[in-house]
């Protein structure tokens, strides 16, 4: 049996179980969660986006480094939304990041789409909760940004940071719109191959254009060269900002509670669905309804209102519940 106190004081064995509970949606995997969560809410989690291959794993290195120069327990979650590998490590981010696999203060994990059920986001977000009542004062998340669900990972970062490169096809009109929205820091990465200042303009126009910064924080471009290691202290620092940014304006406040309504509301929707399937087949009715439907004999419209009564019918007794 997992223990939780062994996770607070820090056993990188339990953690690491508890991980793979999460990710092959395990029995007692909620028990588990709801037990973590009052031991939550201290880490600084920073999300880190971007093109592929533009510096997002030595940025995520750099990072670390700097984090325990500062004595701080680090945690990494590396998510690939296109890899089955999970559990283990990918192999760039594992051959770069090795050097810190015998340091008691960083916990590395990479997850691919295998096993997480409830989707790979939702994964990354237990996962969080698990490194951060584990110690991890600061929990980074790293994702190629190129789909849905990566925009739907950083949801849960309160720094996200967008990396780019200076190099030509990688301009801003190139980039999702998505994943432009949900900077709060760019890096320019990279930047002993080329000129930024191309890069600079551009975004600086983008943002020029958006109403949203209006008297709020606006993105910091921090221009990294993780070869030259340059730029990495100014991005650390920017980091910072924003940190003291988000919580002096309340905003952290305000994002942490509406990631939690939305988290109380998908698990909601996500075991009223389940009922609602059970209540729709109940006794292998199905089929002689579907017979119904097909034959126009009855009508969907109909059939869910009914469904929904039948379901609420239920609550009462508790049965179903
Ligand atoms: N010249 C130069 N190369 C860099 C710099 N930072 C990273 N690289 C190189 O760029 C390549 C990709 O770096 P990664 O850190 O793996 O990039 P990534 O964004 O994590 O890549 P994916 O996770 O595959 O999307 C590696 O060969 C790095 O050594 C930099 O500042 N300058
Ligand atoms: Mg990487």
């Amino acid at each position: 049996m997992l223990q939780v106190s062994k996770l607070l004081e820090g056993d990188k064995r339990t953690a690491a179980k508890m991980i793979t509970l999460i990710e092959n949606d395990g029995e007692g995997k909620q028990q588990l969660l709801s037990e973590i969560y009052p031991h939550t809410g201290r880490a600084h989690v920073i999300g880190v986006t971007g093109s592929p291959g533009a510096g997002k794993s030595s940025l995520t290195d750099e990072l670390i480094k700097r984090a325990r120069g500062d004595n701080r327990k680090v945690g990494v979650i590396a998510v690939d939304p296109t890899s089955p590998i999970s559990g283990g490590a990918l192999l760039g981010d594992r051959i770069r990041m090795q050097e810190h696999a015998l340091d008691k203060g960083v916990f590395i994990r990479s997850m691919g789409t295998r096993g997480s059920l409830g989707g790979l986001a939702r994964a990354t977000r237990d996962v969080v909760k698990v490194l951060d009542a584990y110690g991890c004062e600061i929990i980074i998340v790293e994702t190629v940004g190129v789909g849905q669900s990566e925009l739907d990972i950083m949801h849960y970062a309160d720094t996200t940071l967008v990396v780019l490169t200076p190099g030509a096809g990688d301009h801003i009109q190139t980039i999702k719109a998505g994943i432009m929205e949900i900077a709060d820091i760019f890096v320019i990465n990279k930047c002993d191959l080329g000129n930024t200042k191309k890069m600079m303009i551009d975004i600086a126009q983008m943002l020029d254009m958006s109403p949203r910064f209006d008297g709020r924080w606006r993105p910091p471009v921090a221009e990294t060269s993780v070869k030259n290691n340059t730029g990495i202290e100014e991005l650390w620092s920017l980091i910072g900002q924003h940190l003291e940014y988000t919580q002096k304006s309340g905003e952290l406040d305000q994002s942490v509670r509406n990631r939690l309504s939305m988290e109380v509301v998908e698990m909601a929707e996500e075991e009223v669905r389940r009922l609602l399937w059970e209540q729709f087949n109940k006794n292998g009715s199905m089929d002689d309804l579907l017979d119904k439907l097909a034959q126009r004999e009855a009508d969907p419209y109909n059939e869910a209102r009914k469904l929904v009564q039948n379901f609420i019918c239920q609550i009462p007794n508790g049965k179903e519940l």
